[in-house]
């Protein structure tokens, strides 16, 4: 079974994308962007009113980061809310969307295995002689792949890089995604948990912000008042590395490797670290898709 309003398996996911790539033909499409290390496949789910257009596109995964339930869940909801409301919604026309709802099911569904595993971060490949297991998907991008914020331990939990930058299936399957539709693509949201923080480049340095930061941080505060407005609590709009360095992020690969114009990691939930309830989820998506019209809203203005 698969429910909007709640955390769902891997094949509980699968089934609700392809229902819909089912029941919606004209609007839906369904491609296999690769495979994780364990086989599973990485769907990216395509929703446009005129497939063979030249629309500007938003391309939102979730994911990567195993233990962080609430971001799949959301693309999952702004899945359904697309399709649904494609009728009368102004964020389908003229707009293209690729979500990708599950970059790392491998670590997602080991997250799910048994309380032990529920804080699991990373992928689950296997590093060579060592007993440990799997990369940072969000320090193994290949831009700046390395510097400040990661390490090189194959036993770290949460930040090795892998061995060389797109080692994981999952990110390389990213990446191809975002060079494949480069041209369309002009923005691009990375949905993680915890914090309310909408974060935008550099990510790898907190010394210095990209040339036209102002856009980025203008937009990301536009997006947090939308939700305000929703009665959601307010994101965070700063640089990511004036949070904390970290990098090898697919934040800074789409915009400065790709030249994504807007690019932006989303920080999901202020509360309840990991562990945010389900039975919250119903209060807490809604408003945050009113945080995607405003991105939407940008995107049709502008480009
Ligand atoms: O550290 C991360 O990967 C992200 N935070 S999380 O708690 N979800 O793990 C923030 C990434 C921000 N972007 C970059 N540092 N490039
Ligand atoms: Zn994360």
């Amino acid at each position: 079974g698969f429910n909007v309003f709640g955390y769902n398996s891997y094949s509980g996911i699968q089934d609700f994308i392809q229902g819909l790539a089912k029941k919606h033909s004209h609007l839906v499409t369904v491609e296999p962007a690769g495979t994780s290390y364990q086989g599973r496949v990485l769907n990216l789910v395509k929703i446009s009113k005129s497939p063979q257009g030249n629309n500007p596109a938003i391309f939102v995964d979730a994911g990567i980061h195993a233990r962080e339930w609430v971001a799949p869940a959301m693309a999952l909801y702004l899945t359904h809310r697309l399709v649904l409301g494609a009728d009368k919604a102004e964020e389908l026309n003229g707009v293209d969307w690729y979500i990708m709802p599950l970059v790392n099911p491998d670590g997602y569904e080991f997250s799910r295995s048994s309380p032990a595993n529920r804080l699991w971060r990373k992928t689950r490949s296997r590093s060579g002689l060592l007993n440990c297991y799997g990369v940072d998907g969000n320090r193994n991008y290949g831009f700046k792949w390395g510097a400040s914020g990661t390490s090189s331990d194959p036993c770290n939990a949460e930040t090795y890089a892998g061995p060389r930058p797109f080692s994981e299936p999952e990110t390389a399957a990213v990446k191809n995604v975002m060079e494949k539709y480069s041209r369309r693509i002009k923005l691009y949201v990375s949905l993680h948990a915890y914090g309310q923080y909408l974060v935008y480049p550099w990510g790898y340095t907190g010394e210095f912000l990209p040339q036209g930061w102002e856009r980025l941080d203008r937009l990301a505060r536009k997006v947090s008042s939308a939700v305000v407005r929703a009665g959601g609590e307010p994101f965070k709009a700063t640089s990511a590395g004036r949070w904390y360095a970290a990098a090898g992020g697919s934040d800074d690969y789409a915009f400065g490797a790709v030249g994504i114009p807007y690019s932006y990691t989303m920080e999901l939930t202020r509360n309840y670290e990991f562990n945010f309830p389900e039975r919250l989820l119903a209060s807490v998506l809604p408003r945050y898709y009113e945080g995607f019209k405003a991105f939407a809203a940008q995107i049709k203005k502008e480009f």
